[in-house]
């Protein structure tokens, strides 16, 4: 059966992109998660892929990682990269109100472009070691998480706090999306093949 997924002794390979407005991290949670050091400097992305190999659940998965432009010079691609995408972080700063503000926006475009009233995403409040410097608190992005009906997790690219569990849970989502969607996808055949009759 060939549903679009892809297997091999890499384990089943999970297309994930990072998105959220410039400067939230989302380069430096991805290069945390995928080389294991921070990256202090600002060099704004246009986009950039990653893949590594990890085991979640004691099962073997690749991880395609797409870190996108959070610069709206760049915005153009974002269409693209939503329809190929099977799972999303969506990034903000805990420290830049704005950056929170357009997540609704982020989670909007995903939806619309996938034609979905829910898809594999989780909310990522970046920048959580700077704590003097907090303008969004994690009850309220809590309860814009709940909102949005997408799972909260706070992170620090920095201290590498939460960093492989934001990628981790993610996966998880995706796993439980397409097993929930799997069965829907096997019942058709049985349906199509009946012979039944038709009402005239
Ligand atoms: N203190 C702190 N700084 C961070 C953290 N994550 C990122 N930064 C800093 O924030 C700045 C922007 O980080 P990037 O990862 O480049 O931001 P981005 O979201 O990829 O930005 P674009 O590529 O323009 O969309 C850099 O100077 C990072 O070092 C964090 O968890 N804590
Ligand atoms: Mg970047």
């Amino acid at each position: 059966m060939n549903d679009g997924r892809h297997f091999s002794s890499q384990g089943q390979t999970y297309k994930i992109v990072v998105v959220g407005s410039g400067g939230v991290g989302k380069s430096a949670l991805t290069i945390q998660f995928i080389q294991s050091y921070f990256v202090d400097s600002y060099d704004p992305t246009i986009e950039d892929f990653y893949s590594k190999q990890c085991v979640i659940d004691d099962v073997v998965a690749k991880l395609e990682v797409l870190d996108t432009a959070g610069q709206e010079e760049f915005s153009a691609m974002r269409e693209q990269y939503m329809r190929g995408g099977e799972g999303f972080l969506l990034v903000f700063s805990v420290t830049d109100r704005t950056s929170f503000d357009e997540i609704y926006r982020f989670h909007k475009q995903i939806l619309r472009a996938k034609d979905r009233d829910e898809f594999p995403m989780l909310l990522v409040g970046n920048k959580a070691d700077l704590e003097h410097q907090r303008v969004v608190s994690s009850e309220e992005a809590a309860d814009v998480a709940r909102q949005l009906r997408v799972p909260y997790v706070e992170c620090s690219a920095k201290l590498k706090i939460n960093v492989d569990k934001a990628f981790h849970d993610l996966v998880r989502l995706i796993r439980k999306f397409q097993l929930a969607e799997r069965p829907a996808l096997q019942s058709e055949k049985p349906h199509k093949k009946k012979k039944g009759c038709c009402v005239l």
